[in-house]
């Protein structure tokens, strides 16, 4: 097992991690920007290193920074969290070139699932569901019309080099082509610098499904079934639950199975997502993310396993303790976002934190690096808590999370806490009926 472990990141994430090594035995490094002196995860690890100034571009994106805060304090293994450096195969190959372990998959399948058309030309190949669509970029407006021939309307243009939804276009019929065709192509050059786009049948009115898969070096992988992330705005996760309610225990075990297989195929090691949508009871892949993700403790909660210390005992090199048979679904979690923002205009709400009280009780899991008097910075991501309810089934995990978050006081700045209120009040959310575009639909009337 390692020694040392530097947790390239920063906040409840680098927290998350460091309580894990703690458990573990395994001494911490933390890193910080200068503004970050003061943070939890900085004030609970063992060593700290200051590794640039604030601006995330010269502090937690440096990787020359980075890499000499490992070798100054002699760490074996380096953890990069989420977001950040994480799914940056550069980074990942300096990090073993510097003979520390990188806690997370090949550079090889980050770089293979990085790539948007890639990622789905090969899980296709394993066979894992896919949406209809160009088989690669579309040259032409002629082309995609062809395409569409076989597809289907609506469809829907996405850059190559995209991601969170930017520069998206629908068609709803062959007369809308060559518009929605021409506007992708330009917003794909104004905001990646390449102009190359894809097509895909449009679904209207899909839920966001991932299923989280745990894979060791011995070929041994198990999925811990799937987390809900459709209540999002401008692709920002608000909240997520596990299980499904649109998911059947046949369902689930069907995409698992099919997923495990192509992870398997793929020769993939270490945690990671595959995102689909879910649409009418058929699965469609959309992408994988190679890290451990910000919703993770929703699966921990309903299936009893610590994933960040499977992580990094697979990291290690150590077998996977559990099949398949011993993963079990016990009652319900669902995660709420606390971040510093104001509920309704979402405008970001750093600043000093004057007053706080935590929800405490059965059920109950705060995920969170803030305390009284604590400054939220303005420079980098809003999210300053996590608040993981558990029930034992949906409705006694409704009414502990309406308990809960009338139990929070966090003073002096904005946050998100009303707006979950509100979502709680609401019976749609109530009855689980909810798509991916229903959080932007009712966001006025709630
Ligand atoms: C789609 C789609 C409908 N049909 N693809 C948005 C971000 C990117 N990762 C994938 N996205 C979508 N792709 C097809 N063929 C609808 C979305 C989408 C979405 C997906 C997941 C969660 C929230 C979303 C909000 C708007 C659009």
């Amino acid at each position: 097992m390692f020694k040392k472990i530097l947790i390239a990141n920063r906040g409840d994430i680098a927290i998350r991690i460091l309580r894990c090594c703690k458990e573990m035995n395994i001494n911490t490094v933390a890193v910080h920007s200068v503004i970050d002196s003061n943070l939890m995860n900085v004030l609970l690890a063992d060593e700290s290193v200051c590794i640039g100034p604030n601006k995330s571009f010269d502090s937690y994106l440096n990787i020359g920074s980075i890499l000499s805060a490992a070798e100054l304090t002699g760490a074996d293994a380096l953890h990069p969290g989420v977001g950040f450096l994480s799914e940056n195969e550069k980074f990942a190959r300096m990090v073993s070139d510097h003979n520390m372990k990188f806690i997370g998959p090949d550079p090889e399948h980050i770089a293979l699932m990085g790539d948007k058309i890639t990622a789905k030309k090969t899980m296709a190949s394993f066979g894992v569901p896919v949406v209809k669509g160009s088989d690669g970029a579309v040259e032409s407006p002629e082309m995609a019309e062809e395409i569409a021939k076989t597809t289907g309307y609506p469809v829907l243009f996405k850059a190559t080099s995209g991601g969170g939804g930017k520069g998206m276009k629908v068609a709803n019929d062959s007369s809308e082509v060559s518009n929605a065709f021409k506007m992708a192509k330009s917003e794909a050059k104004a905001n990646f610098g390449d102009d190359n786009i894809y097509m895909e049948r449009y679904l209207s009115d899909p839920r966001h499904i991932e299923i989280q898969i745990i894979a060791d070096n011995y070929g041994n992988v198990v999925h811990l079934g799937e987390r809900d992330c459709s209540i999002q705005r401008n692709h920002q996760k608000l909240m997520e639950e596990s299980p499904s309610v649109a998911l059947s225990p046949e369902k689930r075990e069907e995409i698992g199975e099919i997923v495990t297989k192509a992870v398997k195929k793929m020769g993939y090691v270490g945690v990671g997502t595959l995102e689909f949508l879910y649409e009418n009871g058929e699965f469609f892949f959309m992408e994988m993310n190679t890290r451990l993700q910000v919703e993770h403790p929703v699966t921990e909660i309903v299936t009893g396993i610590d994933i960040v210390k499977e992580q990094i005992k697979i990291a290690s090199g150590e077998k996977l303790s559990f099949s398949q048979e011993d993963v079990k679904i016990n009652g319900h979690a669902i995660e709420f976002r606390i971040n510093a923002e104001n509920s309704e205009t979402f405008i970001p709400s750093p600043g000093k934190i004057e007053e706080l009280y935590f929800p405490g009780g059965n059920g109950i899991r705060i995920d969170s690096h803030i305390y009284r008097e604590y400054v939220v910075p303005q420079f980098y991501d809003s999210l300053i808590a996590k608040i993981i309810i558990h029930g034992r089934d949906r409705d006694e995990c409704l009414a502990k999370s309406k308990r809960a978050l009338s139990e929070l006081v966090i003073d002096g700045i904005s946050t998100t806490t009303n707006l979950h209120l509100k979502l709680l009040q609401n019976k749609d959310i109530v009855r689980g009926e909810y798509n991916i575009h229903w959080l932007m639909n009712n966001l006025e009337n709630l």
